[in-house]
């Protein structure tokens, strides 16, 4: 084995989100009009920034190196989720009047049609997954009235105890800690999975370096990523995260809210449980 198939590379994992995101061709229905006016706002606050901290020739020169960096090392994905991702959230959370569980960010590592899991399952894992502390995460979903959502999706994936993502990293079975659970008749499900650990993002590529630049950590609390849908109700894009974890009040993400922390015990066998759960808004 070569060492960048035993330690991920930014580069390798960069690359997979660059390419997975790039499969699914986005697009937006922005007027003219609109995009006239975010562009001429999007230039004017650079240019205030480039007067106000006076950015000399060298630093305008090592920024576009670097943009050209991110690009070849497919990390904006991940530059993008981690520092401007949690603003969008946010807008578009603020815009309605939403009641039900609040969203949080997707990040880079999203992989749709994950395999179908009954409603009680244990998610997809290798034996040196069953080795951590098992999380036992169970609950229901309802609309925001509380009445059951029977047949409701719940997309649950996580990194493993070493930070990695099965898909973005090499040698982990391609659905390892991702499944699309269904509930039942009482929108109910009880998952069991492993304790997630803090997360660092990829370091060692032009995001770290950008870290590095101004005295930052590459940290993320220990977090599930969770997608939430039911016909004929709003999609819930959210992550859980732990109360008292470490990283929870300074993710290098932004993207940690007082709603979204768990709290487990500890039961007679040794495996964490929690109960949370999920109220979906009824579509706009
Ligand atoms: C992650 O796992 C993540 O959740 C985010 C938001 C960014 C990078 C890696
Ligand atoms: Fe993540």
């Amino acid at each position: 084995m070569t060492q960048a198939e035993i330690n991920p590379t930014a580069h390798a994992s960069g690359n997979a989100a660059t390419d997975k995101f790039k499969a699914g061709r986005v697009s937006s229905d922005t007027s003219k009009e609109r995009a006239n006016a975010i562009y001429t706002d999007l230039l004017a606050a650079i240019a205030e920034v480039a007067h106000k901290h006076q950015v000399t020739y060298d630093e305008y020169r090592v920024l576009k190196q670097w943009m050209i960096d991110v690009g070849e090392y497919g990390e904006w994905p991940l530059w993008l989720d981690v520092f401007v991702e949690h603003e969008i959230e946010e807008i578009n959370y603020d815009r309605h009047e939403y009641t039900g569980t609040k969203g949080s960010i997707e990040g880079p590592y999203y992989v749709e049609n994950a395999p179908k899991l009954p409603a009680k399952c244990e998610m997809p894992m290798r034996d040196q997954d069953k080795a951590q502390t098992p999380l036992i995460f169970k609950g229901q979903v309802t609309d925001v009235d509380g009445n059951p959502l029977s047949g409701a999706t719940l997309e649950l994936w996580h990194a493993d105890a070493d930070g990695y993502y099965s898909q973005f990293a090499p040698n982990i079975p391609e659905w390892n800690l991702r499944g699309t659970i269904v509930t039942d008749e009482e929108g109910r499900y009880e998952i069991k999975t492993l304790q997630p650990a803090p997360y660092q993002i990829p370091a060692d590529g032009p995001t770290g370096w950008f870290i590095d630049s101004y005295g930052g950590h590459p940290w993320r609390p220990a977090h599930l990523h969770l997608m939430v849908k039911h016909p004929g109700h709003r999609s819930i894009t959210t992550q859980l995260y732990f109360k008292g974890g470490e990283w929870t009040d300074n993710d290098v993400a932004t993207a940690v809210k007082p709603e979204l922390l768990l709290d487990p015990q500890q039961d007679a066998d040794g495996n964490n449980v929690v109960n949370y759960s999920f109220a979906l808004d009824k579509e706009d």
